[in-house]
């Protein structure tokens, strides 16, 4: 009998010889995605709890988002700015009323949006602060994630991300996350801040949700000081939260209230990526008025694909979808649901310690060191009984399922997880 050989095994062979070593991937071979749902190479079925790290808000594939790809990509697909093409100039305006902002600045991958972003806060700070281009600062948080260029490494915490790639760029000063004093006594000290960088949800970090009035009051200081308060919305933006942006606060609506709200508190400067695509296609953008984005000028930024044709459809399409089905009120309901039940199984069990996020996105802290493999055996174990999950930090495991998501679903999901993780029980 001719031994069957595993076609999980033979792509893995292939990447680890002919790819770079830059990834650890848990040891499973993807081939097709609909929805919720993803399929491996030998055909094995299993609920997707990561959602390419919150790009795939929309579920795999939506139908929606792939006609408008096809449509576009039989029409037109790329001509560089140097033209204007006639799918760039409808998505600006779509996606600046969408989001109650002047201009859009679009790039591809998160990583350019955070980028340009900071060029736009210099200038800005030497354009309308009068600050010299040596001289300018911009305050992040200790433990963030904003991408892998070389300077927004310069500014991590992570030494895996960070140790020996300098020289670093400097003009980066850190403080604590959820700190609005350290954020004060940062602005009072220092003449030369042009700007406030920061995740209103630490992401990579852990999933930390800060206090309740911590980004209003951010708002407040950074108008106060005179320094532009730049969200990076990449993984918390598009309706992950339970809100269409985190910076939205308690509203929930899907609709283009942004700027109306009590609870919103409004960025000078908005950075999204992910899923503003539905995960189709790689697009990102930083949103700001006039005011703010008026400092760029021809010739200072760009990207040969930033704004492209099949981009602008796909985005368009891919934030209907997110109104359509109203999935920031799905998010929602279902995140609470996921965290009470995952509470409930917290009550008994001494291998999680507790479960936080805010809407669909969430993590379980496990109860053993960052340097244990437990968490990873935990993700092996939910592999095998058909839920794709990924360990952070060693100990943290980050749940984060497409928002398409229905109730029985996700109660289906919550048993996986539980079986799962009472196998890891000490008795
Ligand atoms: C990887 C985490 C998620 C981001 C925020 C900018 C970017 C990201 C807040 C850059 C990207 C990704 C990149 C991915 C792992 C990942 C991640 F684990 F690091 F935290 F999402 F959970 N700002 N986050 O979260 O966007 O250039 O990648 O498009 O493999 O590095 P990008």
């Amino acid at each position: 009998m001719a031994t069957k050989i595993s076609l999980t095994n033979q792509f893995i062979d292939l990447e680890h010889e002919f790819g770079a070593h830059n990834y650890h991937p848990l040891p499973v071979v993807l081939d097709k995605g609909e929805g919720v749902y993803l399929w491996d190479v030998d055909g094995k079925k299993y609920f997707d709890f990561l959602s390419a790290y919150s790009a795939v808000n929309q579920g795999h594939c939506h139908p929606k988002i792939i006609q408008a790809l096809q449509d576009q990509a039989q029409q037109l697909c790329l001509t560089s700015r140097a033209f204007h093409n006639s799918a760039f100039g409808p998505f600006a305006a779509f996606i600046t009323a969408y989001f109650g902002f002047d201009k859009i600045l679009p790039m591809n991958s998160g990583a350019e949006a955070v980028e340009t972003a900071i060029k736009i806060a210099r200038k800005w700070g030497v354009k309308n602060k009068g600050i010299s281009q040596e001289q300018a600062q911009i305050v992040v948080c200790h433990n963030n994630f904003h991408g892998r260029t070389t300077t927004i490494i310069s500014f991590s915490d992570d030494q895996v991300a960070k140790k020996d790639f300098g020289p670093y760029t400097p003009g980066f000063i850190s403080i604590p996350h959820n700190d609005t004093k350290a954020l004060e006594a940062a602005f009072a000290s220092n003449k030369n801040i042009v700007g406030f960088l920061v995740e209103p949800i630490q992401g990579e970090a852990g999933i930390f949700t800060p206090d309740e009035a911590y980004l209003r009051n951010v708002q407040q200081l950074c108008h106060e000081y005179k320094v532009l308060f730049i969200a990076d919305e990449i993984q918390t933006g598009i309706a992950r939260t339970g809100s269409l942006l985190a910076v939205c606060g308690d509203c929930s609506c899907e609709s283009s209230c942004l700027r109306q709200t009590d609870t919103f508190a409004a960025p000078d400067v908005l950075i999204l990526g992910k899923a503003i695509s539905g995960g189709v296609y790689p697009v990102s953008a930083v949103l700001a008025n006039n005011d703010v984005m008026g400092v760029i000028q021809p010739g200072e930024h760009g990207s040969t694909f930033g704004g492209n044709p099949i981009a602008a459809a796909v985005a368009t399409a891919a934030l209907k979808v997110v109104k359509d089905e109203n999935l920031a009120q799905n998010a929602r309901t279902l995140g609470q649901l996921f965290r009470n039940a995952i509470n409930e199984y917290i009550k008994t069990s001494s291998i999680v310690t507790l479960v936080r996020g805010k809407g669909l996105l969430n993590a379980i802290v496990i109860n053993d060191t960052p340097e244990s493999d437990t968490a990873w055996n935990i993700c092996l174990a939910l592999k095998e009984n058909g839920l794709l999950a990924k360990p952070t930090h060693g100990n943290i495991i980050r749940f984060a399922p497409p928002l398409v998501m229905t109730e029985d679903e996700l109660m289906a999901c919550v048993k996986i997880i539980t079986k799962t993780l009472r196998t890891f029980e000490p008795n």
